[in-house]
C-alpha cells in the first residue's frame, strides 16, 4: 500500500466528478474520505481503492447539518487531518421554465448546493485552519453560476452563491494558509442530466449525443491540479467548458 500523507475529503463521491476524483487522488497516494448517500456505491468504491490507499467511507446527506458535524467529529485519526476538501455534492432539478417548476425542487437544490456545501465547509474549517499552509477547499460551482440560460433559475443561482461564498471565504481565511477555489465546469457527461430529468435516460443521452462534453476525469484532473499547486498559489476560479460549448446571442421577444 502506498504511504498516504495527504487526505482528501470528497462529498458526492458515488458518481461523476466525485467518483473520478477518488481514483485520481488514490493514484497519487492520497488517503480518501468518501461520502454520499448511496452506501452500496461507497462500499464498492472502497473495495476498488482500499488496496491502493486508506479509504474511509461515510454514508452522508450533506443537507443534514448534525450528521455532517458528527461525521467530521468521528473521523478516525488516520483521516482526521484533512488536506483538501472537495465540496462536490450537488444537483440540478427541473429544467423547465421557472414558472412551471415545483417549489420542492427549488428547495432541494438550495438545501443541497447551498446549505449542504455550507454545512460541510463549516464542519471542516477548524481542521483546515489548524493544518494551514497547503490545505484547500475546492468548491464545485458551474458555468451556470456565471452565465444565465433558460431553465437554470435556482440551479444557476445556487452556483452563483458557490462562487461568491468562495471569494468571501478567501477574504476571511487570509493569513491562515487555507486556499479556496470555485471550480466551474460546463457541460460534462455524468449522471447529472439523469438526475436533472428525474431518470429520463433518453433525454440524458440526447443531450450528450453528437458532441464532445467534458468527462468526469477531465474535472477530477482539474481538482487534483488545484489541490497540488505550490502552497503559496491560490486559483480563485476556474471556468472550463468543452471546446464544443459556447454562448448564444441574446434572445429577443418579438411581435
Ligand atoms: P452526478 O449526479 O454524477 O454526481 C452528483 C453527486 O452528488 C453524487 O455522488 C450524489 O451522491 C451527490 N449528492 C447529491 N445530493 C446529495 C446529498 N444531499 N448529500 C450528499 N451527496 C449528494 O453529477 P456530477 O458529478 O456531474 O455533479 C457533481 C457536481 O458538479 C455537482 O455539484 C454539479 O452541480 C456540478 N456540475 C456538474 C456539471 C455537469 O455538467 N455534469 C457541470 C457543472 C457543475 P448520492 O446520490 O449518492 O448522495
Ligand atoms: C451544469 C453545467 O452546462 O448544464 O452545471 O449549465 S450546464
Amino acid at each position: 500500500m502506498t504511504e498516504a500523507k495527504k487526505v482528501v475529503f470528497i462529498t458526492g463521491a458515488t458518481s461523476g466528478f466525485g467518483e473520478a476524483a477518488a481514483q485520481v487522488f488514490a493514484d497519487a497516494g492520497w488517503a480518501l474520505v468518501l461520502s454520499g448517500r448511496r452506501l452500496a456505491r461507497l462500499e464498492s468504491l472502497k473495495e476498488r481503492l482500499h488496496g491502493q490507499v486508506p479509504v474511509h467511507i461515510i454514508e452522508l446527506d450533506v443537507r443534514d447539518k448534525d450528521a455532517v458535524k458528527n461525521a467530521v467529529a468521528a473521523l478516525p485519526a488516520e483521516f482526521a487531518s484533512i488536506t483538501t476538501l472537495i465540496n462536490n455534492a450537488g444537483l440540478a432539478l427541473a429544467p423547465q421554465p421557472a414558472q412551471k417548476v415545483d417549489l420542492e425542487d427549488w428547495q432541494t437544490m438550495i438545501d443541497t448546493n447551498v446549505t449542504g456545501l455550507v454545512n460541510v465547509t463549516h464542519a471542516l474549517l477548524p481542521t483546515l485552519i489548524k493544518k494551514g499552509a497547503g490545505t484547500s477547499i475546492i468548491n464545485i460551482g458551474s458555468i451556470a453560476g456565471q452565465w444565465p440560460y433558460p431553465g437554470s433559475h435556482v440551479y444557476g443561482a445556487t452556483k452563483a452563491f458557490v462562487k461568491q461564498f468562495s471569494y468571501n471565504l478567501r477574504c476571511d481565511l487570509l493569513g491562515t494558509g487555507v486556499r479556496v477555489t470555485d471550480l466551474a465546469p460546463g457541460i460534462a457527461e455524468t449522471e447529472f442530466t439523469l438526475v436533472r430529468t428525474k431518470g429520463d435516460q433518453a433525454a440524458s443521452d440526447t443531450l450528450y449525443r453528437g458532441t464532445t462534453p467534458l468527462s468526469a476525469l477531465d474535472i477530477a484532473q482539474q481538482m487534483f491540479y488545484i489541490a497540488t499547486l505550490p502552497d503559496h498559489m491560490n486559483i480563485n476560479r476556474v471556468e472550463v467548458m468543452p471546446v464544443r460549448q459556447a454562448w448564444q446571442p441574446f434572445a429577443i421577444d418579438r411581435d
